[in-house]
């Protein structure tokens, strides 16, 4: 292996040494444990370590990090403590999850490190977000990140090469070429010659590194960065290098030849490194067994005080920590009322907002200058520029990594979805990312997705969906779906105040049929409280969004009714108590629902209300919703397909019950 030290001084070779023998030695500790039973699982970056610290090595101590499951040289060279990082491989209370997730699915603002999950990909796009928050802050830093050559293959990767492309974003894609993807080899997960021209289809400037030699990742980095800082711009790398033992320990490497394991174990990053050291005398054998010695003792000093912490018992905080607590700021202005549409709310709501926090910045496709497919943010460029309501290009799961990697990066997010029914090519990183943040490591998402929902529009399967039951059953996600005006101002005002991710639901027939007078002035209210529309003895009506409307239509056209019709606003958190308070008096429940029946909130309602209010129940519990098809176009079938005309008999066959 040919070493070249230029501009590398000798303390810093030595450093880079010792940099790469702490994971190495950690790592050997860790087999014998997991063979003895004492850790679970461990997946191994024995003859990767080279990158993994080099790349550390070579960015500054407040730039970000986000390094994948072999990559354990970033959290050692970070100076992460060992006795966390232990407690966290053992799921104790002192790691940095409090036991939630496992190995390297961690963050840490402390050390700059964000933590994988493991789907990979989203990764990527939540590097891209935090190089964008710098580069709005004014911050000349770089961000790393690394994926695997198999997660190369993964739509999110191609994503956020694309954003960091087109908005310049200063981050450095690392791709760590081990060879194989847990046993899938490199030329059935792709086709080109080097991973580094994937970068030309992107524009973006690419290198092939020997990620074995210490010494070209480190200089190559530190200089690519220093370039960077001043010029912000992607790069992408790839760091040729081999995994030397199995996907993780039980799976093993029989399916890889051994002359190749053998080819790879010559080039070793440690051995061949240290030969050179010698040679040159840079070390010799005393400074060797030296370091080797500061390092055993270490890892047993900090493996005896994780050992010596008990396990968890203490569940106390589990549901308390699956949002960031925040409280809710009431603003109640007494300002002019204006009659306006629902679409009007929700815009003045979110040019309130922006105007409120310097800090918020809009996503979606066609936002900008075209105003959106809706026009809710028509105008907003001219007022707050194009750095802050931004174009992005169609790419949900990369824009919705983004919008998270922004929120690390101490800045808000609010995305819209052009449709709702496509925030489906942005589930993983809501459901995975967004979700599970607070809960694993203590993160919150400070992002609001905007999600223009709802049939009666002759729109068919695709642009029509109310597919907010897709989130309801994830908890970690609030959901907030107002039906007037007046709500949708300020449930939406209150959503960007909230530090954790809210899917906020419009509904686009609603858009401009529904008027209503609004406060012009900023204000908030609440999420988890229902509101009572109408008040009656006879039976309580639950709903919201559309269903809100056919039940008014319902009840007007039916005077003699007397019924408590209760908006839910809020789907998570759910005003249950709203509704007790009123089953209690009426005895009977009827539920409206817009979606179709199975496995939606209705059904969540009923099953609430009977385990909660059954002896006072004077009937069943219906529910009424769309039928168990896809929506359809036509406006027939449409017609027939949501519940509006179903309701009304119902209501009154259980009046009659
Ligand atoms: C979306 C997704 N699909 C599949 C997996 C299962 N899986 C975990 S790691 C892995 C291989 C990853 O290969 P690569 O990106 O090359 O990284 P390496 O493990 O080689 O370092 C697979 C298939 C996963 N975690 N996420």
């Amino acid at each position: 292996m040919q070493y070249t030290t230029t501009g590398v001084d000798p303390t810093t070779q030595i450093s880079l040494y010792k940099r790469m023998l702490r994971p190495r030695m950690i790592e050997e500790k860790m087999l014998v444990l997991l063979r003895q039973g004492k850790i679970s699982k461990w997946f191994s970056g024995i003859g990767q370590e080279a990158i993994a610290v080099g790349v550390t090595s070579a960015l500054k101590a407040d730039e970000y990090i986000l390094p994948m499951h072999r990559n354990l040289g970033v959290f050692t060279t970070r100076n992460v403590p060992l006795p966390r990082l232990f407690a966290q491989w053992q799921g104790k209370a002192s790691g940095f999850t409090k036991g939630r997730d496992r190995s390297f699915h961690f963050g840490t603002q402390e050390y700059k490190i964000i933590g994988m999950i493991s789907h990979l990909g989203p990764q990527l796009g939540v590097a891209d977000g935090i190089a964008l928050a710098d580069i709005l802050k004014g911050n000349k830093r770089v961000t790393a990140v690394f994926t695997g050559e198999g997660g190369t293959s993964e739509g999110d990767f191609h994503e956020a090469l694309n954003i960091a492309s087109v908005w310049d974003l200063p981050v450095l894609f690392c791709i760590e070429n081990n060879g194989y993807g847990l046993s899938t080899p490199t030329n059935e997960q792709y086709r080109c010659d080097n991973l580094s021209d994937k970068g030309v289809g992107y524009g973006i400037e690419s290198y092939t590194i020997d990620g074995n030699n210490i010494l070209e990742v480190f200089t190559k980095v530190a200089s690519l960065c220093e370039s960077i800082r001043t010029n912000p711009r992607p790069v992408l790398l790839e760091f040729k290098t081999f995994r030397m033992r199995g996907h993780e320990e039980a799976s093993g490497t029989k399916y890889v030849p051994s002359e190749l394991l053998s080819k790879w174990q010559e080039k070793d990053p440690i051995e061949n490194y240290r030969q050179f050291l010698m040679e040159t005398e840079i070390i010799d054998e005393e400074l060797q067994s030296e370091l080797q010695q500061d390092i055993e003792q270490e890892i047993s000093a900090s493996l005896k005080i994780a050992f010596g912490e008990n396990e968890i018992e203490d569940v106390s905080e589990e549901i308390g920590d699956v949002f960031k607590s925040s409280v809710y700021q009431h603003f109640k202005v007494n300002t002019e009322i204006k009659n306006i549409r629902l679409v009007d709310a929700i815009s003045e709501g979110l040019r309130q907002s922006m105007e409120r926090h310097d800090d918020l910045v809009l996503m979606g496709q066609d936002i900008a200058d075209y105003g959106g497919v809706f026009k809710v943010t028509e105008g907003f460029v001219g007022a707050f520029g194009k750095d802050r309501v931004r174009n992005t290009p169609i790419c949900e799961s990369g824009i919705i990594a983004t919008a998270m990697g922004l929120s690390i990066n101490r800045m808000k997010a609010v995305v819209e979805m052009q449709f709702a029914d496509f925030v489906s090519s942005g589930f993983n990183p809501i459901v995975n990312y967004l979700a599970k943040s607070h809960y694993r490591w203590n993160e919150p998402a400070d992002v609001v997705i905007r999600m223009p929902c709802g049939g009666g529009v002759g729109a068919g399967p695709f642009h029509s969906q109310t597919n907010e039951a897709w989130f309801t059953k994830t908890p970690g996600l609030k959901v907030v779906y107002p039906a007037f005006p007046y709500d949708a101002k300020g449930l939406l005002t209150t959503a960007i105040n909230d530090p954790n991710p809210v899917l906020f639901f419009e509904h686009k027939g609603l858009y401009r049929s529904t008027y209503q007078d609004v406060p012009s002035g900023y204000y908030t209210l609440p999420f988890g409280k229902a509101s009572f529309l109408r008040e009656g003895d006879a039976i309580t009506i639950v709903s919201y969004g559309l269903g809100i409307h056919w039940a008014l239509e319902t009840l007007d056209k039916q005077p003699q009714v007397q019924a408590d019709l209760i908006d839910l606003r809020t789907l998570m958190p759910l005003d249950m108590e709203s509704i007790y308070t009123s089953v209690k008096k009426t005895g009977k429940l009827i539920i409206l629902q817009e979606d179709s029946l199975f496995g939606g909130i209705a059904s969540d309602v009923s099953a609430l209300v009977m385990e909660n209010c059954f002896e006072y129940l004077d009937a069943p519990v219906r529910r009424v919703a769309s039928l168990e098809t896809p929506i359809p176009f036509a406006k027939n079938l449409e017609d027939n397909y949501l519940p509006i005309h179903r309701f009304q008999k119902e209501l009154l066959s259980l009046l009659a019950y």
